[in-house]
């Protein structure tokens, strides 16, 4: 990166589900902290992840898919975009070219630009050979091609939205990768588990709570979280005949927060019936959703 001021500032990623702004996050940050699935709607809060270099340091937050739906659930993560959008220097706006740029990337789009907020869209999975000439609307703004895949586009990205963002001081310790505790950080790694071992059986409704985070022993991390789903029959499929999927999901995410915590790892997974979580507003919040 070219020598100059430092800059700093808040970047915020978004799109439609599925879009591929959580695996974009990973790429830039060369780390796995959002969880990426093939499934839309796998984002439930707004992450940051912060990359800092000697020049620069960007406060990029993955967010939600936007999406239009009345339950609790999507109202709650619909303000959560609104909220990171608002918040913003920059925003991200990624259009998965497949699904095409539609009327709410458009309304999106001119209520940052409105506000005074640049705007840099971005068509993505350029890898694959189903997204590539694909024809815009001619209303559509330019678009940048870019893969998180192959790396294809980043680094001009990055250098885009560096000289976009404010001349300012590093915001955050330069070695802090994330605002968000390890302790949420391993509840979504179990999510993503289960999303792995259960797939099209995956209960939308299901939440992941670390009731039990526990770093006393310097060469262990014990830690207790409760799988919750919404109907006995949902628990009888993430349990698994004779315990099964439970004990899959359990291996995989253990190997994940491994790898996050740099630690050895004793997880206890254990499921349990919660009817009304995804309606409580206040429930919403303490699983860290709102
Ligand atoms: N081939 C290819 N697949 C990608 C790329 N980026 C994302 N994907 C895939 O697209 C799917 C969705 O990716 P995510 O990063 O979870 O998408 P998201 O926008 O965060 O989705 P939500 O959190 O549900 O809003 C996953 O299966 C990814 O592996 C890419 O550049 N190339
Ligand atoms: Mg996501």
């Amino acid at each position: 990166m070219a020598d100059g001021p430092h800059r700093a500032g808040a970047v915020a990623i978004l799109g439609r589900p599925n879009a591929g702004k959580s695996t974009l996050l990973n790429h830039l940050l060369g780390e796995k902290l959002a969880i990426v699935t093939s499934k839309p709607q796998t984002t439930r809060s707004r992450i940051l992840g912060i990359l800092s270099r000697e020049h620069f340091q960007i406060l990029f937050f993955d967010t939600p898919g936007m999406h239009e739906s009345a339950k609790p659930l999507n109202v709650a993560l619909n303000e959560l975009v609104k909220a990171a959008a608002k918040d913003c220097d920059l925003g991200l706006l990624l259009v998965d070219p497949y699904t095409g740029w539609g009327d709410d990337h458009a309304a999106l789009h001119a209520k940052m630009v409105a506000r005074g907020c640049p705007v840099l869209v971005v068509s993505t999975k350029a890898d694959l050979a189903n997204r590539r000439n694909v024809e815009w609307p001619p209303a559509a703004p330019a678009m940048r091609p870019i893969s998180a895949s192959t790396g294809e586009g980043v680094a001009e990205l990055l250098a885009d939205i560096v000289t976009r963002l404010p001349v300012s001081a590093p915001l955050y310790p330069e070695d802090q990768l994330s605002d968000r505790p390890l302790r949420f950080l391993a509840a979504e790694m179990v999510r993503e588990a289960a999303f792995e071992e259960l797939g099209q059986e995956l209960p939308y409704a299901l939440a992941v709570e670390v009731v039990e985070y526990d770093e006393k022993r310097s060469d262990l991390v014990r830690i207790r979280a409760d799988l919750l789903v919404e109907r006995r029959s949902q628990k009888q499929i993430v349990i698994g005949k004779g315990g099964q999927v439970i004990k899959r999901i359990g291996v995989r995410a253990r190997r994940e927060i491994e790898q996050l915590v740099g630690n050895k790892v004793h997880l206890e997974l254990w499921v349990k019936l919660e009817p009304r979580w995804a309606k409580q507003p206040k429930r919403l919040k303490s699983l860290g959703y709102s």
